[in-house]
């Protein structure tokens, strides 16, 4: 290799090497309710089960953002999930982080995790390596209470009760103080009626001390949607119904398809 080469190879691998890093300038951190991930489960070909210990909104992940893009992503091929790095966690994770598709690897959620999004969170002390990552993300389901911040805005679990896109919407800005993503996912009755429930709340976290900001797109950003960027897709809109109330329903309830009701499974009856 002459000098020129080399030359040219110094200079541009801090190019490279930003490019392979992954900018971003917040946190998304999105918390599952899992009734409403396991109603999605069938359509994504998983089949789903809540285990007993789970009895909150579980933790879907710690994603590095960068405005309203959905990325940066796999920023380091070469740092390969390690369970051994996390064990102390396991009961942890199996707790506020579970695996909800029980016709999967358990380590695979929490690899793809770290794979695709713990790999791009490097550059900060909190979330450098495995165990600071995954402590950060469990640390911030306890700090970032979902269903006691629900409940303090008047939106309890209930097998009946519906709510409106608003009332979540509201409840959650009332303690963070800025408006979250809301995803619900569906379930088809026998009879064809559509039943929406809700399984997914993100709010957006600051990179320097993982307080709420608002989130990139939302009415109070300064920052629109249309940014410029390398990563292609934007978020959506949220595919709750708007104009309608949905289903929030206790952790274990699964809906009968003949009724429409929310029940306890059998063998979960008299627990
Ligand atoms: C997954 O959980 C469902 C619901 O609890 C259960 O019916 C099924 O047998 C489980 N499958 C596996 C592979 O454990
Ligand atoms: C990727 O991870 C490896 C192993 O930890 C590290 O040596 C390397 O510097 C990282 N590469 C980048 C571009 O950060
Ligand atoms: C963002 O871009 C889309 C597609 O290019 C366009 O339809 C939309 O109006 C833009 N929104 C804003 C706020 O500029
Ligand atoms: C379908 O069943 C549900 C639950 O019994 C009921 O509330 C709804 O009105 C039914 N819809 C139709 C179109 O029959
Ligand atoms: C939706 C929302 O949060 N709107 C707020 C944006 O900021 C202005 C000024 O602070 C408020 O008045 C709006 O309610």
């Amino acid at each position: 290799m002459d000098h020129y080469a080399l030359l040219l190879l110094v200079t541009l691998f801090p190019l490279v090497c930003s490019r392979w890093t992954g900018e971003y300038d917040h946190f998304t951190f999105a918390q599952s309710w899992p009734p409403g991930v396991c109603a999605d489960a069938p359509r994504e070909h998983h089949t789903c089960h809540v285990d007993k210990q789970v009895t909150t909104w579980t933790i879907h992940g710690l994603w590095p953002t960068q405005g309203s893009e959905i990325g940066p992503h796999d920023c380091n091929s070469s740092m390969k999930f390690d369970f051994s790095k996390i064990a102390s966690l396991q009961k942890d994770l199996l707790t506020f982080w579970p695996n909800l598709y029980n016709d999967t690897e358990l380590e695979s959620f929490w690899s793809h995790e770290w794979t695709k999004h713990g790999t791009c969170a490097q550059d900060l002390p909190e979330t450098t390596g495995e165990l600071n990552y995954f402590s950060k993300g469990l640390e911030m389901n306890q700090k970032y209470d979902m269903l006691k911040m629900l409940s303090d805005g008047g939106v309890t679990p209930s097998p009946t009760a519906q709510y409106s896109y608003k009332q979540f919407m509201a409840a959650v800005k009332q303690s963070t103080g800025f408006d979250p993503n809301i995803e619900c996912s569906y379930i088809k009755l026998d009879n064809g009626t559509d039943f929406h429930l809700v399984s997914e709340i993100e709010i957006c976290l600051s990179k320097t001390d993982f307080t709420p900001v608002a989130c990139p797109g939302s009415e109070n950003s300064s920052k629109g949607g249309n940014q410029s960027g390398s990563y292609k897709t934007i978020k959506s809109q949220s595919n709750c119904p708007q104009h309608y109330n949905f289903n929030y329903p206790p952790i274990q309830y699964v809906l009968n398809r003949k009724t429409g009701m929310f029940e306890l499974p059998d063998d979960l009856i008299g627990r």
